[in-house]
């Protein structure tokens, strides 16, 4: 993709997602229906369907020949990522909008022939904005983010983790989950995948890892740790698939080895 197309995109994505992030904002305490999906703690919200309807309406009014992959199921059905491919979660930390009315984000990813150009992870209730475009670093609203450090050990980190990973599980030796838990310098949970990933890009924590994520839980996180020189890939080292759900570790590559070696067993 060229230089002016994709910051014509940007330019759209950004200003749709300011746009319906000031909605969220405006129906914060309002009434809304709320379902469950998969399961009884897997929740979904028609704000949830009606942010990723108006991103879908707007893509195919300015660019009728871009496909999407939404949460939701407003996008297209797509078998491979020829073109442009907007991979979008409306809230990503669904949960957290329910019961904390803030740690959630919108996250989209824009991808062109498979390739990461844009990525959008904005933090609606604290109206931060974490973008990147492919080649040009990574932003947090406008300040530029520095490459992540080379000064991190595993000793010195703070990795991010879904806590069911340190319980009795079938995807991953607990124990060992365990033991990172005890040997890094603390373990975080916030509840949004796009959140964990946007943090990773800007230092704060130094690894993310969780077992089941689909494309539009790390399509823009990917795009935004790869700009700061941080490295994404499933938990069998194998490159991430868009297409299909994936274990995924994001980290700084100062620790990719350690945690690789020592922590993380797949079941
Ligand atoms: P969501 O809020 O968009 O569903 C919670 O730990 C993180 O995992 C969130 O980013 C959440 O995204 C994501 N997630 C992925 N699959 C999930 C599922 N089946 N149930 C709940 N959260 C899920
Ligand atoms: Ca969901
Ligand atoms: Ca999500
Ligand atoms: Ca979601």
């Amino acid at each position: 993709m060229n230089t002016a197309l994709r910051q014509e995109i940007y330019k759209h994505a950004t200003s749709w997602i300011y746009e319906a992030g000031a909605s969220i904002r405006n129906q914060i305490d309002d009434q809304y229906q709320i379902d469950t999906k998969s399961n009884a703690n897997d929740l979904v919200t028609e704000v949830d369907r009606s942010t990723e309807q108006y991103f879908a309406q707007q893509i195919r009014n300015t660019y009728p020949d871009h496909k999407i992959v939404g949460e939701e199921g407003y996008g297209d059905k797509i078998e491979n990522l020829d073109g442009t491919v907007w991979i979008i979660d409306p809230i990503d930390g669904t949960m957290n909008f329910v019961h904390q009315k803030r740690n959630f984000a919108i996250s989209i990813g824009i991808f062109f022939e498979g390739v990461g150009e844009i990525g959008l992870i904005y933090n609606v209730m604290e109206d931060v904005l974490y973008s990147a475009k492919r080649g040009e670093g990574a932003f947090k609203d406008d300040k530029r983010l520095p490459s992540l450090s080379k000064d991190v050990t595993l000793e010195t980190s703070i990795i991010a983790m879904n806590s069911s990973l340190a319980c009795k599980n079938q995807r991953i030796n607990e124990q060992k989950v365990q033991q990172l838990v005890l040997d890094s310098r603390g373990a975080r949970s916030y509840g949004s995948a796009a959140l964990e990933f946007a943090f990773v890009a800007e230092g704060i924590i130094d690894a993310y890892l969780t077992m089941r994520l689909a494309p539009w839980d790390f399509a823009a996180g990917m795009i935004l740790v790869n700009e700061v020189g941080g490295v994404t890939m499933q938990a069998n080292q194998q490159p991430v698939n868009l297409l299909e759900k994936n274990t995924i570790l994001t980290c700084n590559n100062q620790i990719t080895e350690r945690l690789l070696s020592d922590y993380i067993e797949l079941k």
